[in-house]
Order: structure tokens, then C-alpha cells, then sequence
């Protein structure tokens, strides 16, 4: 079996309970014998090779970047343009040339790195949209070997990415991959489109993109959780842990990190929209908004956090009676135990982004789910896991009514609605879960030429 080399920004270390991604890697990097490396902390003199941390089931290596990096390849290309751009909001971009450069330097550094220790028949599977020249670089040093690609985040329409300076060069890095794999149908006609409209790639038949003298090859692979996990956190959750003193009151449950992709005004927005059309709901509905923190140290995080407090703070100056808190909004990250079972104490799950890849909340929240007696998951449509998850109740989430009015029917939805819906979901996130994503990806990424 080949060695398996993972690449993503940051590298799982510590004895903090598994991610989603070490659940789906491990199984093959341990079997493989396989390599995780990733970006550690900030150093003045980032040091000449890469550093290993033993005490995994498989190999960790490490890099470091220094503040200027950080700064340029992180906070700047990375997160200032191309987050940006994913998700739709071209109007956040800050294009600044050093920053590209950064970038472009850094993912050379890591190719060197990567080079360094690289066999040749080792298969190289690259994370995220930190790393999207890695192939080209890799190439230039030499490597033949199979080299995949997940994005994590939507890939944008023609319109969007023709903001980057540089989109022509984007789609030519792509198509050095062996394999690029993307969220969504959605995605993959989106990258197609871009690279029709963007570069001169000729289309042959079979729907084969030719860019130069490579093939784009590209495939949605929806990414999923470890179901029989989650369930299992949820179902042995301390009840200590739950949400005491509801008075009667229904939970409805959000949790995003503090992302403006996540839609967290115009969701604070339609909850305000329900209480004002539905005073019968007062006091028999209670939200509880989980947000932790994410790049504070950017001005689009703080703009955010303070619209959303703002808000929050409004409606429940206006709306809060002596025994009764509207919302709770919690700006910190909570244990992932307590998490699910608060999902699964939540009779509403509410997820509403204005743009995700996928959405892994939406998938725990059904998880966590009592099947004799499962809550709602009301899903924003631009969620990357509305393509399989058609038995939510799907909502435009920059439609207050028609957010506010999905509320209200998931209050009075019927057991029986409740289960059919619950069943239907529980299936179609049990097909797709995490081992799946990350087994069919492997598969397809060796089957490529
Ligand atoms: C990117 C894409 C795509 C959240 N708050 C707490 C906490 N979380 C956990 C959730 C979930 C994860 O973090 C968030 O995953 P999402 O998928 O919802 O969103 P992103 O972080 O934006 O992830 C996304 C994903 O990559 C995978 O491909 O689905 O579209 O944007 O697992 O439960 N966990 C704990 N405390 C918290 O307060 N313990």
C-alpha cells in the first residue's frame, strides 16, 4: 500500500479529542504508515526542515511561518481574498500584491519541505484552499506522484473569482492536481464554468475540460461526519450539562463559528421577525446561539461579532420578559460532549449560512437526534449540505418571513412529519458519512491517471 502524505494548514497535535478530519484520515494514514504535516506556530526563522512530532498513530510533521507569513499567506491571501470570494462576498476582498506573493512563497516552501522526504510512489492528498499552487510547485521540483485536492469551502462562480487579479493562474494550479475534489454538483459546475470562462481550456468530449496539456479532473465528494459517534456523545451526555430553568419554553439550537459566512444577523433578524408576527411563540420558545471566536484579529470578524450583539441585545431589550431570555448567545466554544447534548435536548436546529461548503452542524444536529422523538433541522438552501439533506426544512436565509415561518411550523410539526423527515435525513447523512468521504476519495484519487 503506497504511504499516504496529508497536507492541511494546520496539523492535529495535542491530546484534544479527534476532529472530523483526523477520524476520516487515520484509518489510512495508520494503514499506510502514512504522514500528516502542517503549519505549527509563528518563529522568527522558520526552521530549514520540517519538524516531527511523534506520540500519533501515524507520522506528524510540522512547519512554521513567521509574523510576515502569517500576516500574508494566512490573514491576507487566504482569508482576505479567497475566503471572501468562496463565499460570495467579492466585496470584502482586500487584494494587495505582497500578499499573494506571500502566499505564493509560502506554498514553495512547503513543496520544498514536502520534496525533501517525498518517495515516489507516495500519494499526496492536499487540504483547503491554503494550498492551491502545492501541485504546481510540487511539479516544478520533479513530482510525479498522484496528488488530490479537497476544498472545504464553495468554489465560486465565474463572477466571483473573476475579482482575483490572478483567476486565470488559479485554474491553471488547479488543474496540476491529479484529482480535485469539491463539495457539491453545485461546485463542480461552478470550477467547470470558471475554467471555461476564465482561460482558454478547450472542452473534448465526454465533458472533459483540457487546460494546456493536462486534464481538469474534478468530482463532488459531499464531506460527512462520524455518525455512530456523534450519536453515541449525544446519547451519553451528563444531563447536568443541558439547559435547566427552559420553563417550559422549546430549545432552538444555532452553532457557527463567528463567521459572516454563516448568516448570523439575518438569523437573529428572522427570530426577531417571529416574535413580533407571533406573540402566542413568546415564552414557549428559547434560542441558544453558540459562536466561538474565529480571526479576530480581522476587521470583517469584529464588524460581525458587533452586529450580532448588537442584535442580539435588541431583541431581547425588547422581547425579554422577567422569566424568559429570548436568545442566549454565547461567544466562546463549548466542550464537544456538552455540544451534543444540547443538540439532541434542541427541538429546532437551526442552520442558516448565506454560503458553507457543506455544514457539518446540520449533520450533527440529526445525529444527536431521539428517533422516537427527533427535533427539526430547519437548513439554509446555500448550504453546501442542502444537496442531500432535501428532507430538512429548506429556507432562504436572507428571507426573514420565510425563515421566521419555518420556525413556526417546526414548533407545531406533528411526531410523524417529524419522524419520516428525521428517518430520511438520518439515511442519506449515514451513506455519506466521514469514512465514506474520505475511502471514495482515496479510491478515486489512486483510479486516476
Ligand atoms: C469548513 C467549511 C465544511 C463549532 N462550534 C463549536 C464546535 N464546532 C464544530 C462543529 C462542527 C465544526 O466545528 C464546524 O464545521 P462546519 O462544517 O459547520 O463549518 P466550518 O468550520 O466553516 O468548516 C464547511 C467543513 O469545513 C468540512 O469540510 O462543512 O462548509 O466552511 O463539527 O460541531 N465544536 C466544539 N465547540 C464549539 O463551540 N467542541
Amino acid at each position: 500500500m503506497p504511504r499516504l502524505i496529508v497536507i492541511s494548514n494546520r496539523l492535529p497535535l495535542g491530546d484534544a479529542p479527534s476532529g472530523g478530519l483526523v477520524v476520516a484520515l487515520e484509518e489510512a494514514l495508520t494503514a499506510s504508515g502514512g504522514l500528516w504535516i502542517g503549519s505549527y506556530g509563528i518563529a522568527k526563522a522558520p526552521a530549514p526542515a520540517l519538524t516531527k512530532h511523534p506520540g500519533a498513530n501515524f507520522e506528524r510533521a510540522t512547519f512554521d511561518l513567521t509574523e510576515a507569513e502569517h500576516e500574508g499567506y494566512y490573514l491576507g491571501y487566504a482569508n482576505s481574498v479567497l475566503w471572501p470570494i468562496c463565499h460570495g462576498r467579492a466585496d470584502l476582498i482586500e487584494i494587495q500584491p505582497d500578499h499573494l506573493d506571500t502566499y505564493r512563497a509560502v506554498n514553495a516552501r512547503v513543496a520544498r519541505l514536502t520534496a525533501e522526504i517525498l518517495e515516489p510512489d507516495d500519494i499526496i492528498w492536499v487540504q483547503d484552499y491554503h494550498f492551491l499552487p502545492l501541485a504546481t510547485e510540487l511539479r516544478k521540483l520533479g513530482a510525479r506522484n498522484h496528488i488530490g485536492f479537497f476544498l472545504h469551502i464553495p468554489f465560486p462562480s465565474p463572477q466571483d473569482l473573476a475579482t482575483l487579479p490572478n483567476a486565470a493562474e488559479v485554474l491553471n494550479w488547479l488543474a496540476d492536481f491529479t484529482l480535485i475534489g469539491l463539495q457539491t454538483n453545485r461546485d463542480v459546475f461552478n470550477l467547470r464554468d470558471c475554467t471555461r470562462q476564465l482561460t482558454d481550456a478547450e472542452d473534448v468530449e465526454d465533458g472533459l475540460i483540457h487546460l494546456g496539456h493536462r486534464t481538469l479532473n474534478v468530482a463532488a465528494f459531499p464531506i460527512g461526519i462520524d455518525v455512530a459517534a456523534f450519536t453515541k456523545d449525544a446519547r451519553n451526555a451528563d444531563p447536568d450539562d443541558r439547559i435547566r430553568f427552559l420553563t417550559g419554553a422549546a430549545l432552538m439550537i444555532g452553532v457557527d463559528r463567528l463567521d459572516y459566512s454563516k448568516g448570523l444577523p439575518q438569523r437573529f433578524r428572522a427570530f426577531g421577525q417571529l416574535l413580533e408576527d407571533h406573540e402566542e411563540l413568546h415564552e414557549k420558545i428559547a434560542f441558544l446561539q453558540i459562536a466561538p471566536p474565529t480571526r479576530g484579529e480581522m476587521q470583517a470578524y469584529q464588524d460581525i461579532r458587533e452586529e450580532t450583539e448588537h442584535l442580539a441585545g435588541r431583541i431581547n431589550g425588547r422581547f425579554a420578559a422577567l422569566n424568559w431570555t429570548p436568545i442566549r448567545y454565547i461567544h466562546r466554544a463549548i466542550p464537544r460532549e456538552v455540544l451534543a447534548g444540547l443538540f439532541a435536548q434542541a427541538r429546532i436546529g437551526l442552520v442558516t449560512p448565506l454560503a458553507d461548503g457543506m455544514n457539518l452542524v446540520a449533520k450533527e444536529y440529526v445525529a444527536a437526534q431521539d428517533p422516537s422523538d427527533p427535533g427539526v433541522l430547519i437548513l439554509s438552501r446555500f448550504a453546501g449540505a442542502a444537496e442531500e439533506m432535501e428532507a430538512a426544512l429548506q429556507i432562504n436565509p436572507h428571507d426573514a418571513y420565510e425563515t421566521s415561518e419555518a420556525i413556526a411550523t417546526a414548533l407545531k410539526m406533528p411526531l410523524e412529519e417529524r419522524q419520516q423527515r428525521h428517518t430520511a435525513l438520518l439515511e442519506a447523512i449515514t451513506k455519506h458519512d466521514v469514512k465514506w468521504w474520505s475511502r471514495t476519495f482515496l479510491e478515486a484519487l489512486a483510479n486516476t491517471a
